[in-house]
């Protein structure tokens, strides 16, 4: 059998890493090799460390979006392989990249030499920014640029998925399911919760289509992408901090959160996502924030108390990245002082995405 491979899309914050780890426990469960890849613009991904933590087998692309690095996400695969295929290949691309079938889905399937099969497409509605965006209401959170982007990455999927059951009331989720219907017709639409589980039976349903998939090609202007891109600040960070006396893991990574909303908040700057994880001998916390309206939230709680750990910031926000640099580094030292710890910034990079050029961009679906 052919390795399948699994990408599911969505914007920043939108479920992809839970979504990604629950299908892969589902996938091992059957006694499956699973195989995951992770992708970002540049090093010290949240996202890695965290499926890791997990005890998932996972591969990075770091450095340049799947599209743009296509030969490092085929040799990341093969590195992983040793020597046996994966069964399944997961993978997760950059929260703000688009144009995905044609610049991923179609080189895996005409260029790469080797054969895989193409799951259709998923790609993860995010209910807080998507609400407002499919409303079409002026002050969504992000320009129309940005939302530009939002609504091209709907538009190349093969079926939509409406994350957060659990949060949303059932008017709520039919709300978001007829703007859906009316903006994006044809594509089915399948409800989940990526953090209970709920819908997933439908989910891996989709999945197991058979037919020709990641073939919903699209016009896309690479300028408004660029533009839109680069309105955001990238932020990655890897910071070591230590204590005397023990201190509450959760608690403090809630409060780097916290803290930095109050600052966004501040500068009227909107939060795409803000992910940390904390990591202590054999534990690990992760704490996120995925707007400035639904604040922060403690995503896997390790109930520790350490004296050391490693925290991981990865920050993806509308503000100048010099601003987000200088944000990130004050909360550290204020959330160190208040929990009596010390720091050490052991690597911090802050930028707005650049252009996107792809390695390969196939227009054609033959
Ligand atoms: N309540 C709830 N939270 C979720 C759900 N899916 C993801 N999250 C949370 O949303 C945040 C971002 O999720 P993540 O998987 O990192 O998003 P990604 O950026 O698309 O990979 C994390 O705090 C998750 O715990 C869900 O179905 N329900
Ligand atoms: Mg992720």
């Amino acid at each position: 059998m052919n390795p399948k491979y699994i990408m599911i899309g969505g914007f920043l914050g939108a479920g992809k890493t839970t979504t990604v780890s629950r299908l892969a426990r589902h996938y091992m469960d059957q006694g499956k090799k699973v195989a995951i890849v992770t992708n970002d613009q540049t090093t010290d991904l949240v996202d890695t460390q965290s499926l890791r933590s997990q005890g998932f087998d996972v591969g990075e692309v770091a450095g340049a979006c799947f599209c743009c690095n296509f030969n490092e996400l085929t040799a990341t695969v093969e590195k992983m392989s040793h020597g046996e295929q994966p069964d399944i290949i997961l993978a997760e691309p950059v929260g703000s990249c688009t144009d995905l079938v044609a610049t991923v889905l179609r080189p895996l399937q005409k260029v790469y030499g080797k054969p895989l099969e193409i799951a259709p497409y998923g790609v993860i509605l995010k209910p807080s920014h998507g609400k407002k965006i499919l409303e079409g209401k002026p002050g969504g959170g992000f320009s129309p640029k940005a939302e530009y982007i939002f609504r091209k990455q709907l538009e190349e999927a093969d079926f939509i998925l409406v994350n957060r059951i659990d949060e949303l009331s059932q008017p709520e989720a039919d709300h978001l399911v007829k703007l859906l219907e009316e903006q994006f017709p044809g594509r089915p639409i399948v409800r989940i919760s990526a953090k209970t589980g709920a819908g997933f039976d439908k989910f891996i349903h989709q999945l197991e289509q058979k037919g020709s998939h990641g073939t919903r090609l699209m016009d896309l202007d690479y300028d408004v992408y660029a533009e839109g891109e680069a309105e955001l600040g990238w932020l990655n960070s890897q910071i070591n901090i230590s204590s005397v006396k023990p201190l509450d893991l959760d608690r403090f990574l809630l409060d780097l959160v916290s803290g930095l909303l109050e600052k966004f908040r501040a500068e009227g700057a909107e939060a795409a996502h803000l992910k940390t994880i904390g990591l202590s001998e054999a534990t690990y916390a992760v704490a996120n924030l995925v707007s400035n309206e639904t604040g922060p939230e403690l995503s896997l709680p390790s109930s520790a108390q350490v004296t050391s750990a490693n925290v991981v910031v990865n920050a993806r926000v509308g503000i100048d990245p010099s601003v987000l640099d200088s944000q990130v580094r004050s909360q550290i030292a204020k959330s160190c002082e208040k929990f009596g710890a010390k720091f050490e910034v052991q690597t911090l990079q802050s930028f707005r995405p650049g252009r996107p050029v792809p390695t390969h961009r196939i227009l054609e679906t033959a």
